[in-house]
Parts: structure tokens; sequence; C-alpha cells
């Protein structure tokens, strides 16, 4: 197993192994190496839906999405993110990854790994980014680190009680039922969380899910969060992904953010399978 860095900020790419042959790795060094680089690419996988499910499971127990309609009809462990359609509707998240977001921050244990893996994707487009909240942490002005050292950030998946996000065209329609009646409870989480397995700090919050400051007006909040947010998705903490059929790329939720880029053609097809693993409550 080799493991090539693919950006100066975060990301490296894993060459000699097959994902779905266990007998290929040591899952303790491919583990190593996510821990140390966030994100990882193992290109040229050929995965049926059971391989993706057990590599994922060497990560932790995986959760059933709470985007219900989205899920692979046999396998609930997976969400379809798509934008194919069937009988008039999308069969996948389409939305997935509009705002830059950590997966889930809207739950109370949010998502630790997410594994996305490319079945098929538009000539031009669909690109993914992520950014490396260690750094973006660590290259806070000193007076901001101490200002957030001890806040806790609301998150809520409601887009329509966040100001930062729009709701989907697609989900104009049943906008109410989708991010009102099946959202769970807000989450409070730190803004500033311990990484559990590396110790590291990172910055939490994000556009797409951080509403507000815990106990903070929003007349202080909202401006502190803009800041936040502009300083999270800077250039240099970012790695650029264009995705070729067969990458699976898994990325750490605890310490990155993502943002899918799009720029792909109208009804061009972009169908990915992502499975999720539960992490802890943030601390
Ligand atoms: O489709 C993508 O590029 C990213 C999807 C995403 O943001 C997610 O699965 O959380």
């Amino acid at each position: 197993m080799r493991v090539n860095r693919l950006s100066d900020a975060l990301g490296a790419e894993v060459v000699g192994i097959d994902v779905s042959d266990p007998a290929t790795y040591d899952f303790d060094a491919v583990h190593r190496a996510w821990l140390a680089h966030q994100v990882l690419v193992f290109r040229d996988q050929s995965l049926a839906p059971e391989d993706h499910i057990a590599f994922s499971r060497r990560f932790g127990d995986l959760e059933v999405h709470l985007s219900a309609d989205h899920l692979h009809p046999e396998h609930s462990e997976i969400l379809l993110v798509s934008t194919r359609q069937e009988n008039g509707r999308y069969i996948g998240a389409v939305s997935a990854g509009d705002y830059w977001h950590s997966d889930l921050s809207c739950q109370r244990l949010p998502t630790s790994a997410s594994l996305l893996y490319a079945l098929e994707m538009p000539d031009v487009g669909g690109d993914t980014e992520w950014a490396d909240m260690y750094a973006a942490y660590e290259t806070l002005p000193a007076a901001t680190k101490a200002r957030i050292a001890d806040l806790k950030g609301v998150h809520t998946f409601n887009r329509m009680r966040n100001p930062r996000v729009h709701v989907p065209e697609v989900h104009n329609d049943d906008a109410k039922m989708r991010y009102g009646e099946r959202s769970p409870d807000d989450a409070i989480h730190p803004i500033i969380r311990t990484h559990p397995e590396t110790g590291r700090k990172a910055l939490y919050v994000s556009e797409r899910f951080t509403i507000g400051i815990e106990g903070m007006d929003d007349s202080e909040a909202q401006p502190l969060l803009d800041e936040l947010i502009a300083h999270q998705k800077r250039p240099e903490l970012i790695y650029h992904h264009k995705w070729t059929v067969g990458d699976l790329v898994i990325w750490d939720n605890r310490c990155t953010i993502h943002y899918a880029c799009r720029g792909f053609a109208p009804g061009a097809i972009r169908h990915l399978h992502r499975t999720s693993v539960i992490g802890d409550v943030p601390y």
C-alpha cells in the first residue's frame, strides 16, 4: 500500500489495495492514513453494495440516513446521492452537499466517517471539495480562539430556519415535511471540538447546519458565525476532487467540511452510493 498526498491542505490517495478484498490491505494502516490525511481516495474500485458496506463497517456501526426516501432499496445503510429520476421523482439526494457542511452535525451523534463511491459521473462538473478544520482552527486569530473557546453552536437540519441556505427547488412542495416535521431536535455542539482519536482541536461549525450560538444574542452570534464560516473555506484549506467512476472517497467529518461543486449539465446523470458511520457526542 502506498499513500500519496493530493494537496498542500489535506487528502491522500491510497494505491495498491482492493477495498473489496481484505487480504490486500492492513486495515490498521488504512485507518492510520485516514486519521493523518482526513480524506482518502481509493481509485479503480469495483464495489458491490455488500463490499462497500463491509468495508465501511470496519470504521464503526453504520447509520440509516434520515433521508428515508433516498435509501438504496435493498440496503438501507446506503444513501443514494443521485440525479437519476424514476417515475418522475429523484431516486436519491440531489441537493446533498449544496452548502459546506460536516455530515449530520445536526444530530446528537453526528457522522464520523462517510464513504462515497462513484458509479456514474457527468463528463463535466460534479467535483467535490473538502476543507481542513484542524488548520481552520489553528489559523484563527488568538483573540477569536479565546472568544470561542467555551461556546457552543446550535445545529439544525431544518433549512427553513437557516437564512444562510435555500430550500432546493426540487423540494419546494415537500419542504415542510422534509425539513420541518422530519427534522431531528436541534443539536448543541462545541464550536471547537476535540477529535476523539487524534486529540487535535478542530473548528466545528458550517453554513449548512449551524444557525446560532447557545446563550448568545443573534446580534453578536451571527457576525461571529459569518467570520468563522468565511475563515473555514479559504482556498488554502481545500482539496478539490475530480471524480472518476470507481473512486471511493472516505472522509473524517470530525475534522473536515465538504461541498459538492455541481456545474454539470441539466439532466446529466451523477450517481453515487454513500455509507455513514455513527460518531460520538462531540466534546
Ligand atoms: O455529492 C457530493 O459531491 C457530496 C455529497 C455530500 O455532500 C454528502 O454526501 O454529504
